[in-house]
C-alpha cells in the first residue's frame, strides 16, 4: 500500500496520458477519414476528434503493455473502444434522452448535423469498432481478438451500457432509488466500458485468465470511484457555485452517494475503492503497473 500511495509521485501521469492520448488520436483520425458520404463522415470525425480524455483507449494500451503486449497490438482495439465511447455520448445527448447543447465545451452532434445523421454516426461508429477490432489487430492470436470482441460487445449490451442507460433515465424521477440501484446504474453505464477496455488490453498483451480477472476487479472499483467522485464534485462545486449551475436544479430529485450516505461517507467509500483497486495491482511489476495506479490516483483525485 504504501508502495502504491508512493508511485504516481515518481511516474510522471501527466505526460503519459499526453502521449498516449496523440497516438490514439492520430490513429482515429487515420481509421475514420473523410470520405464518401461526407455526411456521416464529417459528424462521426466531429465527435471522436472533438478531444474527449481518451481514459478508455489509455487504460486498454497501459493493460496489454503490463503484459508485455506493444502499443501496436492495442491500438485497434484501443481506437474501437474510443469510438463506442462516443457514440454513447453522442446519443446520450440527443432530445429523447439527455437533450444535451454542449458537450466538451461545443455544441452536440445532433446541434451541428441534425438528429437523424447524429443517431446514424452513432450506429456507425458501433458498427465500425467491431469491424476494426476484427480486420486491423496484428500480431495478436484470433482466438485472442475474438475473446476481445466478446467483451467488447458485453459491455456494451444489454448486460452493459443499454441496460445501465435505460435504468437510468426510467428513475430520473424516482426519489426512492436506493444503493444498491444506483450501483447498479454505475457499474452498467460507466463502470462496463472502462473495465471492458482494461480487460481487453490485458487479454491482448497475453495476461492469463487469473491476471485477467484481478485487473476486472481493479477497473470495476474505478469504474465506480469514477463516479462517486463525480457526485462529491457535483455537491461541492455547486455549493460553490450556488446560483451558477441553474441546469442543475432540474435533477435535483436525482440520486448521488453523498445524498445517499452522506458526504462523510461518500468520500469514505471513494477511499475505499480506490484502495481495492489498488490492491489488485500488487502482484504486478511496478514500473509496469505504473500507468495503471497513475490513472487510479488521478480518478479519485481529479478537480472537475
Ligand atoms: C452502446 C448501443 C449503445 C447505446 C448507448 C446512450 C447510451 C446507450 C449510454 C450512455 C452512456 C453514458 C453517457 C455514460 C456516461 C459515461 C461517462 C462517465 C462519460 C464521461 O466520460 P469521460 O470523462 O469523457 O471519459 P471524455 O469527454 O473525457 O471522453
Amino acid at each position: 500500500e504504501q508502495v502504491s500511495e508512493a508511485l504516481p509521485e515518481l511516474f510522471e501521469f501527466k505526460g503519459y496520458m499526453k502521449g498516449k492520448a496523440a497516438s490514439v488520436h492520430r490513429a482515429l483520425e487515420q481509421c475514420v477519414p473523410v470520405r464518401f458520404p461526407e455526411k456521416i463522415h464529417d459528424s462521426m470525425r466531429y465527435s471522436l476528434l472533438a478531444g474527449g480524455k481518451r481514459i478508455r483507449p489509455a487504460l486498454c494500451i497501459a493493460a496489454c503493455e503490463l503484459f508485455g503486449g506493444t502499443e501496436e497490438m492495442a491500438m485497434p482495439s484501443a481506437c474501437a473502444l474510443e469510438m463506442i465511447h462516443t457514440m454513447s455520448l453522442i446519443h446520450d445527448d440527443l432530445p429523447c434522452m439527455d437533450n444535451d447543447d454542449l458537450r466538451r465545451g461545443k455544441p452536440t452532434n445532433h446541434k451541428i448535423f441534425g438528429e437523424y445523421t447524429a443517431v446514424l454516426a452513432g450506429d456507425a461508429l458501433l458498427a465500425f469498432a467491431f469491424e476494426h477490432i476484427a480486420t486491423a489487430t496484428r500480431g495478436v492470436p484470433s482466438g485472442k481478438v475474438v475473446r476481445v470482441i466478446a467483451e467488447v460487445a458485453k459491455a456494451i449490451g444489454p448486460k452493459g451500457l443499454a441496460a445501465g442507460q435505460v435504468v437510468d433515465i426510467a428513475n430520473e424521477k424516482n426519489a426512492n432509488v436506493d444503493l444498491e440501484l444506483l450501483e447498479y446504474i454505475h457499474l452498467h453505464k460507466t463502470a462496463a466500458l472502462l473495465e471492458c477496455s482494461v480487460v481487453s488490453g490485458a487479454i491482448l498483451g497475453g495476461a492469463s485468465d487469473e491476471q485477467v480477472e484481478k485487473l476486472r476487479v481493479f477497473a470495476r472499483c474505478n469504474g465506480l470511484l469514477f463516479q462517486v467522485v463525480d457526485d462529491i464534485l457535483d455537491v461541492t462545486r455547486s455549493s460553490e457555485e450556488l446560483g451558477k449551475t441553474a441546469g442543475k436544479d432540474l435533477l435535483a430529485d436525482k440520486a448521488t452517494y453523498p445524498k445517499l450516505l452522506g458526504l462523510e461517507k461518500a468520500r469514505e467509500f471513494a477511499l475505499e475503492l480506490k484502495h481495492k483497486a489498488l490492491n489488485q495491482l500488487s502482484e504486478f511489476d511496478e514500473s509496469r503497473a505504473a500507468p495503471l495506479y497513475g490513472l487510479t490516483e488521478y480518478i479519485a483525485s481529479r478537480q472537475n
